[in-house]
This record gives C-alpha cells, sequence and structure tokens, in this order.
C-alpha cells in the first residue's frame, strides 16, 4: 500500500521550496489514475488543513492542443486555492515558481447547482450565472515538466496561479464556443486559439467536471463556484521582465508582469 499523505507532502514540499521532484510513477510502476486522485485529495486536505481554502475547480488537458503538447490523453481535474489568486494586471515574481507556464481559459460561475451523471454542455449553459476570462499559470512540481496522467492529477493538475478578467459577462450574450483569444508577450503574438478547441465549447468541460465528480465521490457542483475550464491553446513559457498579455474578444483583456 502506498503512503498517500507522504507522496502528496512530497508534492508540497517541492511546490514551496520550488525544487521539482521526480515522477511517481517513475518510482511506483504500478502508480494509476485512482492512486493520483488519491495523493490529489491528501494534497487538497493538507492545504485546507494548514489554512488554505478552495476557490475554484479547474479542469485540464481539454483541448487537443494541450493534450498534445503534454503527450497525455484525457481531461482531469483539480483545485485551485485561495493563495493562487494574482489580481489582473498584476505581477509575480518568477523567484515563487519552478518552470512556469500561461494558459487561456474561460471560466465559469454557476447560477445554480448541477449534478451528474449525464449533465450536459447545454444544460451546463442553462445554469451559468456568469462567464469571465482567465489566464492560469501552471507550475508542475516534476522535473522538466514531464509526467504520465497519473502524476500530473497527484499533482493537482500543476495548478500554481490564476488571474481572472475585470468583468463577469452573461453567456447568452456570447457564442461560448466562438470566443477567440489571442496571446501577447512584450507586444509579440505568442498563441491564438478559439474556445471551440475546449471539447467543442468549455460548457462541455463544466458538464464533464460535473459528471467525473458525481461518478468518484457523488458529489454536486454547488450554485457559486466557479470553473477554470481549462487552456484553449498550449500554455506558454515566461521569463523574468515579461509582459504578458491576453486577449478575449468582446471580453477584454487579462495581463500580468513578471519581476
Ligand atoms: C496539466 C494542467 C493542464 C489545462 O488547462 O489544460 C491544465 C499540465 O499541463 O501541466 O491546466
Ligand atoms: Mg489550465
Amino acid at each position: 500500500m502506498l503512503d498517500y499523505r507522504a507522496l502528496a507532502d512530497s508534492l508540497s514540499k517541492a511546490e514551496k521550496q520550488k525544487k521539482a521532484i521526480s515522477c511517481l510513477s517513475d518510482k511506483f510502476e504500478q502508480f494509476n489514475m485512482e492512486m493520483g486522485y488519491k495523493v490529489q485529495q491528501e494534497l487538497v486536505k493538507s492545504k485546507i488543513e494548514s489554512g488554505h481554502r478552495v476557490t475554484a475547480y479547474k479542469m485540464g488537458l481539454t483541448s487537443q492542443a494541450k493534450m498534445k503538447q503534454m503527450k497525455v490523453n484525457s481531461p482531469i481535474y483539480g483545485y485551485i486555492f485561495d493563495y493562487m489568486k494574482v489580481p489582473n494586471k498584476g505581477q509575480i515574481q518568477m523567484e515563487d515558481f519552478i518552470h512556469p507556464k500561461v494558459e487561456a481559459e474561460i471560466a465559469f460561475i454557476l447560477g445554480e447547482d448541477i449534478e451528474g451523471s449525464n449533465v450536459t454542455g447545454e444544460q451546463v449553459l442553462g445554469k451559468t450565472q456568469w462567464i469571465l476570462p482567465a489566464l492560469e499559470i501552471i507550475d508542475s512540481r516534476y522535473e522538466n515538466f514531464r509526467f504520465q496522467l497519473p502524476d500530473v492529477v497527484a499533482d493537482n493538475t500543476s495548478a500554481s496561479r490564476v488571474i481572472f478578467g475585470s468583468h463577469l459577462y452573461q453567456p447568452q450574450d456570447f457564442d461560448v464556443d466562438l470566443i477567440s483569444v489571442s496571446m501577447t508577450i512584450n507586444g509579440e503574438i505568442i498563441e491564438n486559439g478559439v474556445s471551440s478547441a475546449v471539447l467543442g465549447n468549455p460548457a462541455n468541460s463544466v458538464a464533464l467536471l460535473a459528471n467525473m465528480l458525481y461518478e468518484v465521490k457523488k458529489e454536486k457542483i454547488k450554485k457559486g463556484s466557479i470553473i477554470l475550464t481549462g487552456g484553449i491553446t498550449e500554455a506558454a513559457q515566461f521569463k523574468k521582465g515579461d509582459h504578458v498579455i491576453t486577449e478575449y474578444d468582446g471580453m477584454g483583456e487579462v495581463s500580468f508582469y513578471v519581476q
């Protein structure tokens, strides 16, 4: 039997010390998805015990671009915590990370509870109060940002920081699958994409989360919950001194400075 808490602690330590560790699947050949989520659960529990609060759900690897980039083939979920929030137009310090990357996402805020197990994207849109643009900064706790799927699940899906746009939008005012995004670093276009890249429509990512949470823990996603639906494009690297700006069609800009 693996000691899930000890594995979670090794990931927490890597995050705190900004020092990557080797993949759990390298050490334990039998390490599988179920074990990955068990480690994740211990990690979440220990963060809560140390005073942090979950502020959002996140879906990961929901677009072909992301799956190809990371060489894995299935969507996964994790949790965003209070300490991960960076204000829009704010600053981050390169020293706070191991090897961070940024990705453009659409976030949802639910106006009603959503409970699995056969939830559709259409139902999600009907129960969504707001959508908003977001940037996620991911920072794998594994060496060289390489991992198997169960490893990245254990590592809370590389969650590190999140920057939300400054305004909320009503989903009815948008074709939620046709929101184009354009990321620039120091004025140069780095990534372009359209929200349909996320499972055809980011609403399908929320539906998948509801179905996964129901299947695994009979848990519903409560009214008011925030969900990051996953990177639309590949994640982009940045360095000290960079100014990252992403424009979302009809939703303005989300940006940050790297110190
Ligand atoms: C896993 C996290 C992926 C996304 O939006 O696809 C993710 C990773 O790429 O390290 O957050
Ligand atoms: Mg992401």
